[in-house]
């Protein structure tokens, strides 16, 4: 039914291609067989995304779900920021090779700051996409054996208040939804009434509608499941309960939890939603899952990288852009923008220079000012030396003078005294011998 449907559509997108009648077997009816063949050969890659606050029941899901222990670290509520540990396993069912990516978020919810909760998260998506995107963007691409690690689907665990969504899970699916495949989850959903647990249900989903917040919807558009993916969009979000203990219940042994007051099955649907969860998740809507993520969140993400690096289909005419064109536009956009840089640079270079020239000149007055105040200082230096140089020789020229005439003095002085002495010796004989 699902290729009838594809056929009508593969001729309705070539309009103008004539139908015609084959006389006899040809052989391309094998194409679906080449094709199933191929990606058996090749294997499935699939991740997943769990997103829930430490202890709510993440890795006991995954083990359940898969049936298998898959490798788990035990996280404290005490994590400073919020990180995403991705684990990736090589499974077998049949003849069909999975691998399986499980991402887990450790620390989520236990930080104060809800953004310091989500970001990582956002972060973690963007990172896969632009990984994928940059090996689409190689010469040389390799992408039949690139590792895609573009989460497929993200599980959003609830918590089991009965109340409603917190604010935080409203935030980040509402970040989330136009980047990954939301299915939300009630977890632990054996800790909540029956009635409880049909209004929480009717709760959420008006809650995510008011807000706004798009989940993964199961598709409708291959009439082969659309009658089970419409039944199974009425019972979401799924409410689980997850084990890998098995109890005995009649005569076999089933996945439960027991308690003293009974026995909670986790693969009755009348106990839990878990058959539910992995009939679409698993076995009816995975290849949709990866579909989605490649046609929508991909080309989302896409679109947007290449359209903010300056890259356009079309024209403002709405006339188709080559890639050469746009090449050849941003090229010259570039030259104009560095044309137009070298220009500023060269302004503000000459100005550079004229502001120091001026502030060099400023200097230079400065340095004459003080060099001629120097020299005016200098020269009162001077004359004042010279006039007390020309007093000190006039005081020594006096000086010699007076030194001169005292000498003369103490000459004349010498004499007479000399003269007197003799004229009283003279006295002295002369009165001995007229005595
Ligand atoms: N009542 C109940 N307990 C569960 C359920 N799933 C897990 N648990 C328990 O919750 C605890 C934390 O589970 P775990 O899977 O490690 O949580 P994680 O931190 O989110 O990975 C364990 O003791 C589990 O046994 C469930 O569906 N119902
Ligand atoms: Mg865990």
């Amino acid at each position: 039914m699902r290729m009838i449907c594809l056929s009508v559509q593969f001729l309705a997108q070539y309009k103008g291609v004539r139908p015609l009648s084959l006389a006899g077997h040809v052989g391309f009816d094998s194409l679906p067989d080449q094709l199933v063949n191929k990606s058996i050969c090749q294997g499935f890659c699939f991740n997943i995304l769990c997103i829930g606050e430490t202890g709510i029941g993440k890795s006991t899901l995954m083990d359940t779900l898969f049936n298998t222990n898959f490798e788990n670290f035990e996280s404290s509520h005490f994590e400073p920021q919020v990180k995403l540990r991705a684990q990736t396993y090589d499974l077998h069912e049949s003849n069909v090779r999975l691998r399986l990516t499980v991402v887990n978020t450790v620390g989520f919810g236990d930080q104060m700051n809800k953004q310091e909760s989500y970001q990582p998260v956002v972060d973690y998506i963007d990172r896969q996409f632009e990984s994928f995107l940059q090996e689409e963007l190689k010469i040389k691409r390799s992408l039949h054996n690139y590792h895609d690690s573009r989460v497929h689907a993200c599980l959003y665990f609830i918590s089991p208040s009965g109340h409603s969504l917190k604010s935080l899970d409203l935030v980040t699916m509402k970040k989330l939804d136009s980047k990954v495949n939301i299915i939300p989850v009630i977890a632990k959903a054996d800790t909540i009434s029956k009635s409880e647990l049909h209004k929480f249900k009717i709760k959420i989903m008006s809650e995510l509608v008011s807000n706004g917040v798009q989940i993964y919807q199961f598709p409708l558009d291959d009439e082969t499941v659309a009658k089970v993916n419409t039944a199974m969009n009425g019972h979401l979000p799924f409410a689980v309960v997850g084990s890998t203990e098995e109890v005995s219940v009649g005569n076999k042994m089933v996945k439960a939890r027991q308690y003293p007051w009974g026995v909670v099955q986790v693969e009755n649907e009348s106990h839990c939603d878990f058959v539910k969860l992995r009939e679409m998740l698993i076995c009816i809507n995975m290849e949709d899952l990866r579909e989605q993520t490649h046609t929508h969140h991909y080309e989302l993400y896409r679109r947007c990288k290449l359209e903010e690096m300056g890259f356009q289909d079309t024209d403002p005419e709405c006339k188709p852009v080559s890639l050469q064109q746009t090449y050849e536009a941003k090229r010259q956009e570039f030259l104009v923008e560095l044309q137009k840089r070298e220009d500023e640079m060269r302004q503000m270079f000459v100005q550079r220079v004229k502001l120091k020239e001026s502030e060099l000149k400023e200097d230079e007055r400065e340095l004459q000012s003080r060099f001629e105040q120097l020299k005016r200082l200098h020269a009162d230096e001077k004359s004042a030396l010279e006039e007390k140089k020309r007093l000190l020789d006039e005081d020594q020229s006096s000086f010699g003078k007076r030194r001169a005439a005292a000498q003369l003095l103490q000459a004349q002085s010498l004499t007479a005294n000399g003269k007197k002495d003799k004229d009283r010796k003279n006295l002295n004989s002369n009165f001995f011998t007229d005595w």
